[in-house]
């Protein structure tokens, strides 16, 4: 596009029904927060955006789990969620929630306006519907088998493994998430976009216009959902808890939360547009504004092909330059995730390693999923720390603060003549700009990164070529040039490193008291960023090590998620238990006689496989008993055990055989049956059992 005058940068608005962990960071958040201070930093005109998004089956569901309202659930998630963005330096210029009165008007306003020029087909349809909940089923209420992949979890919206996009009538096998009962066909009305209708639209705007500067895994996608053939997608539902939907017959429903939440970018950019005196609509649709949505790959769908053709129908909006959506993180070789808690969560990261969101936000970027899904492991935080960020970019700067308060008071001194080495290095300082802008322009921050590291390692380097601390001795104002050039090159550090190590760079500028105006561009034009006689700041660390017990302490935390998470899964594993029989008396109770018994014979009854006839001690006689227990049991391995007998039952004839009594059993986890063995010690035959 032509050099935009604006950007309207959006950043997946998290569900509230969990706090943020770094999955979300790395995938979203933390490279939409580089690219908004890259941009910033450039001078541009930025409108970063997000929201909390409040709407939606997950919300209802983390309510009933956690015995709390779904405003309650909203309500402190936002709040976790907003405090801990803001204190991992993320920058948004708002962050809103869908909530808001301000986004239930602008959600109905775009529905009203679709709905009034036709744009919806109306239409009874039978959906899924629970019987015992009396509820019908889309989204994350239904969970069966995705018809594209086979993946068994997929939701009724979507299948996350795939990333296809699904109506809930599409999933083979369906279950209701909330009784787990087989879903029933009930009739509703509901309100769909044709999606059909802007295939060719979005064949030509994606698969044409933005065939070379999208992401492969993005485009993919998207051209694969394509040539699948687009159908009509419903964006409302029966629901109690959203936006109602705006329109008359519609008593109940409430709208999609995907209809609803990309429309929370445009509400959340008007807020902020308010707040601060500005229009917003420019940011929204003027042609020369960027928009770029920043998202995880199961978002794909919703922000190449939904909402495009939402904005397409309204037809008042510009669509997304780009969409640069990451793959996953995983954890220790685990797929993040918030039900099972196997997550490191922003807000416990802040309290444990209190001053350090930089080393967080490196990582991350490091390690960042951008064309396929990484792994985030406690021992590479730590080595990045250790033997990246205090021993290369923290080892450079603080010898060159140092090094100036110990042999010039703190002034920058005044270089002499400059050597081939000097020169090439600071020219190689120039062109950082362009190199770290380019990666970033083109989404690929990881690579930035590493060409920001490229420059601390540069400095690293030329300070241990030249030794100062060598030359002070011999050579006065040769040390001068090198402090100089060093000097220059922690400065263009202090300004580059901003997108990415934001607490970092301030600090780094108090240390050299570097003026806040230099920019971006200032460090491509001049070498001397810091002139001669400037007086720096006071040295400090800018990073410091951290030890193996930290790490161990995370390891352990997360040795303890594994642990609970097991011993859930084998509780839920357990078979279903009856509910409790009629309550009976004393009386009823005394009338069983039951007693400890020693089984003496055992063999096959003939012709049937499941019987096996025992004659049984129990201390008043021996008597005959037959048993449904072959398949447990063979007759070697029972005779001799002790069991517990009910002798007064009627006697029953099987097949033939007069079975005087029954052996009291039950059946373990593998559904084997096991004695109820008294199992105590010098407990003769033909004791009662009360
Ligand atoms: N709330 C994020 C998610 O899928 C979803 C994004 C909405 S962006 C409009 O976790
Ligand atoms: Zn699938």
């Amino acid at each position: 596009m032509v050099t935009p005058k604006r950007y309207t940068i959006t950043a997946a608005l998290p569900y509230t029904n969990g706090p943020i962990h770094i999955g979300h960071l790395a995938g979203v958040y933390v490279p939409s927060d580089i690219y908004a201070r890259y941009l910033r930093l450039q001078g541009k005109d930025v409108a970063f955006i997000c929201g909390s998004d409040e709407h939606g089956v997950a919300i209802p569901m983390k309510a009933k789990k956690e015995g709390i309202t779904p405003q309650e659930v909203i309500d402190k998630y936002h709040n976790i969620i907003k405090q801990s963005f803001a204190d991992f330096g993320i920058t948004f210029d708002n962050y809103s929630r869908t909530s808001a009165k301000i986004h239930h008007e602008t959600a109905s306003e775009f529905f009203k306006k679709l709905h009034s020029e036709g744009k919806f087909i109306e239409e009874v349809t039978e959906q899924l519907y629970d019987p015992e909940a009396e509820q019908f089923l889309a989204d994350r209420f239904v969970t069966g088998t995705c018809p594209k992949c086979g993946h068994e979890e997929a939701y009724g919206d979507q299948c996350e493994k795939c990333g296809t996009s699904l109506n809930a009538t599409d999933l083979i096998n369906p279950k209701s998430t909330i009784s787990g009962a087989v879903p029933i066909l009930k009739k509703t009305k509901h309100w769909f976009l044709p999606l059909e209708n802007y295939e060719a639209f979005l064949k030509q705007w994606i698969l044409v216009d933005h065939k070379k500067d999208w992401k492969p895994n993005v485009y993919g996608q998207v051209k694969s959902w394509i040539d699948d053939g687009l159908r009509p997608r419903a964006v409302t539902r029966d629901l109690d808890w959203g936006i109602p939907v705006p329109v008359e017959g519609a008593d109940g429903k409430v709208l999609y939360v995907w209809f609803d939440a990309p429309i929370g970018y445009i509400s959340s950019t008007k807020e902020w547009a308010a707040r601060e005196g500005k229009d917003w609509e420019p940011y929204w649709k003027s042609d020369d504004t960027k928009l770029v949505h920043f998202i995880g790959k199961d978002n794909i769908v919703f922000h190449c092909v939904i909402f495009p053709a939402m904005l397409k129908a309204e037809g008042s909006y510009i669509l997304p330059d780009n969409v640069p959506a990451n793959e996953f993180l995983n954890l220790e070789g685990n797929k993040l995730s918030t039900s099972k808690n196997w997550a490191v969560w922003l807000h416990e990261y802040l309290e444990d390693f209190p001053g350090q969101q930089d080393v967080l936000r490196y990582t991350l970027t490091a390690t960042a999923p951008e064309t396929k899904d990484n792994d985030f492991t406690w021992k590479d935080f730590q080595a990045r720390n250790n033997n990246e960020l205090v021993a290369i970019f923290g080892n450079f700067i603080n010898r060159v603060a140092v090094l100036t308060h110990k042999y010039y008071e703190g002034r920058v001194p005044q270089p002499a003549d400059f050597r081939d080495i000097d020169t090439q290095a600071l020219e190689q300082m120039k062109a950082y700009p362009a190199v770290i802008g380019s990666s970033i322009e083109r989404y690929r921050f990881r690579e930035a990164q590493g060409e920001l590291m490229n420059l601390a390692r540069l400095g690293n380097k030329y300070l241990a070529d030249e030794e100062p601390w060598k030359t002070i001795k011999t050579d006065e104002e040769r040390t001068k040039t090198v402090m100089y050039v060093a000097l220059q090159i922690a400065a263009a550090l202090a300004v580059l490193s901003e997108p990415f190590l934001p607490f970092t760079s301030g600090k780094l500028k108090s240390i050299l008291n570097l003026n806040p105006d230099v920019g971006w561009d200032a460090i491509s034009k001049t070498t001397s960023l810091l002139q001669t006689q400037h007086q720096i700041g006071e040295a400090a660390l800018l990073f410091s090590k951290i030890e193996d017990e930290q790490i161990q302490q995370q390891l352990d935390k997360l040795e303890a998620t594994k642990a609970t998470n097991k011993t859930e899964t084998n509780n839920s594993e357990k078979p279903k238990l009856m509910p409790q029989k009629e309550t009976i008396n004393f009386d009823d109770f005394t009338k069983l006689d039951m007693r400890v018994g020693t089984i003496i014979e055992a063999e096959k009854m003939p012709k049937a496989d499941k019987l096996l006839v025992l004659k049984v001690d129990t201390g008043l006689d021996v008597r005959t008993v037959v048993s449904g227990i072959a398949e447990s049991f063979t007759p070697e391995e029972i005779i001799g055990k002790q069991v517990t007998i009910l002798i007064n039952l009627a006697p029953r004839k099987l097949r033939g055989v007069e079975s005087q009594g029954m052996i009291l059993m039950t059946e373990n986890a593998e559904g084997k049956l096991v004695f109820l063995n008294p199992d105590v010690d010098g407990v003769g035959n033909g004791m009662t059992i009360n």
